[in-house]
C-alpha cells in the first residue's frame, strides 16, 4: 500500500470545491492507513510563501515552489495532495514535468463549476469584493484561469457529490494500482 507516492495536483477556480474534494479524500485514504499530505493555501501560503501575493509573477513562484515541495513529499512515498488556483497551463505543466524527470506520477485534477454557481456558492464573499473591485487580480474575474486541456481527471462539482467525486479520484487510483 501506497509504496511509491505520487502527487494529485487539484486545479480550479476560488470555490470550485479543491479543498473540499482533496479533505475528503485524505480522510478516505486515512481510513485506509494510505500515507498521504495535503498542501494548500493554509499551510503553504501563511508560511513558506508569504511573501507571495497574486501577480502573474508570484503566482509562477508560488506554484514553482509547491511544485517542489509535492516532489519531496511523493518522492518520500506520500500521496500527496495539492489545492491551489494554478491558473497557469504553463506553470501547471513545468510541475508536471519536474515530477515526470524524477518518475513521480502527476495526476492533474480539474476541478470545474461553472462561474455563475461559483459566484452564488462565494463562500467568503470574495466574487462579490472582486467585481466591486476590491481585489485586483481576481482570477475569474479580473485575471485569466485557464481550463486544462487534457487533465488526467475532469470533476464538475456542480453535479456531483463530494463522495462521488472521491470515488472517481480512488478509482482512478486503483486502476492504476497506486493504491
Ligand atoms: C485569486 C485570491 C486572490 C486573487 C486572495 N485571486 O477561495 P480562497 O481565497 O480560499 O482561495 C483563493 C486563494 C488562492 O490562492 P492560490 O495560492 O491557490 O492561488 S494561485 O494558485 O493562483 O497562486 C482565495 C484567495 O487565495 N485569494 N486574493 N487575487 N484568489
Amino acid at each position: 500500500l501506497g509504496q511509491k507516492g505520487l502527487t494529485l495536483w487539484f486545479t480550479g477556480l476560488s470555490a470550485s470545491g479543491k479543498s473540499t474534494l482533496a479533505s475528503a479524500l485524505e480522510q478516505h485514504l486515512l481510513h485506509h492507513r494510505v500515507a498521504s499530505y495535503r498542501l494548500d493555501g493554509d499551510n503553504i501560503r501563511f508560511g513558506l510563501n508569504k511573501n507571495l501575493g497574486f501577480s502573474p509573477q508570484d503566482r509562477f513562484e508560488n506554484i514553482r515552489r509547491i511544485a517542489e515541495v509535492a516532489k519531496l513529499f511523493a518522492d518520500a512515498t506520500f500521496i500527496t495532495l495539492v489545492s491551489f488556483i494554478s491558473p497557469y497551463r504553463e506553470d501547471r505543466d513545468a510541475a508536471r514535468k519536474l515530477h515526470e524527470e524524477n518518475g513521480i506520477p502527476f495526476v492533474e485534477i480539474f476541478v470545474d463549476a461553472p462561474l455563475e454557481i461559483l459566484e452564488q456558492r462565494d463562500p467568503k464573499g470574495l466574487y462579490k469584493k472582486a467585481k466591486a473591485g476590491e481585489i485586483k487580480e481576481f482570477t475569474g474575474i479580473s485575471a485569466p484561469y485557464e481550463a486544462p486541456t487534457s487533465p488526467e481527471l475532469h470533476i464538475r462539482t456542480d453535479n456531483l457529490s463530494i463522495e462521488d467525486g472521491v470515488k472517481l479520484i480512488v478509482d482512478y487510483l486503483v486502476e492504476r494500482g497506486h493504491c
